[in-house]
């Protein structure tokens, strides 16, 4: 089996489904982990999937995953605005970065229409609810090399 895929999650994100479902949707963060772990499963994957409301703690995760982890998928949420550091990160790592979102941020404010973390990544999904990670997921696996059983 692969190193696992490291799915990690920036602040707020541990009160998805309490408010703005018409943003965000209704799953919370337990159940896209969820649907994460099933999809990986499916392809053989495993998952480490975290969230944290800290910059220096996902900056943190970022550096261990070096040579812990087949591909990293990340939502940084606010972070992806503001954060050089993420990014500079990102960049020290040397497998597939996947940057999701939830929502699609360039229907939003202009101020969410910048990613620092995007010029670290392989690739940018967003705007499909949970199912962004899923499709990151499957990214990955193609990434990897990985075929779907059907
Ligand atoms: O669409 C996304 O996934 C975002 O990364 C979510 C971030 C936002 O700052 C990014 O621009 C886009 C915000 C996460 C906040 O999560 C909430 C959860 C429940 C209720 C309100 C916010």
């Amino acid at each position: 089996m692969p190193l696992p895929v490291l799915v990690l999650n920036g602040p707020n994100l541990n009160m998805l489904g309490v408010r703005q479902p018409e943003v965000y949707g209704r799953q919370t963060l337990a159940d896209i982990e969820a649907d994460c772990r099933a999809r990986a499963g499916a392809l053989g994957l495993e998952i480490d999937f975290r969230q944290t409301n800290s910059e220096a703690e996902l900056l943190g995760w970022v550096h261990a995953s070096r040579g812990q982890a087949s591909a990293v998928v990340i939502n940084p949420a606010a972070f992806t605005h503001t954060s050089i550091a993420l990014l500079d990160a990102l960049l020290l790592l040397d497998v597939p970065v996947i940057e999701v979102h939830l929502s699609n941020v360039h229907r939003r404010e202009a101020f969410r229409r910048h990613s620092y973390v995007s010029q670290a990544a392989q690739g940018v999904i967003c705007g499909f609810g949970g199912q962004s990670y899923i499709l990151a997921i499957d990214a990955v696996a193609s990434i990897l090399g990985i075929a779907p059983e059907n």
